[in-house]
């Protein structure tokens, strides 16, 4: 069993309602229970600047399926939520769900990178992840402590709290 985070954005078409329904889904993943919620919060977009704002969480999950697999569960619930993946990077979505941290590997291949490549930069996953697991360490050894210090907020505020 392995402890996960996963992070999940919206800024399209309710992106409060998008994010409830996704930690809806969340608790029907299969051999996996969920585990905390964090607060749902605004951010800034990160990247181009002519779209709305976000709504972004964080959510722990424990999990006997293997990365990939996992994977393949967080695209399935993007999908069921009327995700159209575009060419656009970086661009709006309806939902986004990204794994975060497998316990305390490290993984890549062509489909995955884990802990996700920007995890260390974003404030709208590093502060919502402090918000559940104010301990935690990355598998590098920094703490989320630490690198909440060295990232500004820029505009994260609460919207509500954790959904369940
Ligand atoms: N910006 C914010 N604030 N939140 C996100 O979830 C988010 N997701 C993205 C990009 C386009 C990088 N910007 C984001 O994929």
């Amino acid at each position: 069993m392995q402890r996960c985070f996963i992070g999940l954005g919206a800024n399209l078409d309710n992106p409060m309602g998008q994010l409830r329904a996704a930690i809806t889904a969340l608790t029907t993943l299969p051999n996996s229970a969920l585990g905390r919620v964090s607060s749902l919060y605004g951010s800034k977009p990160m990247g181009p600047q002519d779209q709305p704002d976000y709504v972004n969480a964080v959510a722990e999950v424990y999990t006997v399926l293997s990365p990939l697999q996992l994977l393949d569960a967080l695209q399935q619930i993007e999908q069921q939520q009327g995700r159209v993946r575009k060419d656009e990077r970086w661009g709006p979505r309806t939902l986004d769900l990204d794994l975060l941290l497998y316990g305390n590997e490290q993984w890549q291949c062509q489909r995955l990178t884990v802990p996700h490549y920007g995890l260390a930069e974003r404030e709208f996953v590093l502060y919502p992840l402090q918000e559940i697991a104010a301990d935690l360490q990355l598998p590098d050894g920094r703490s989320i402590h630490g690198l909440c210090q060295q990232v500004a907020r820029r505009g994260l505020t609460v919207l509500a709290p954790a959904p369940r």
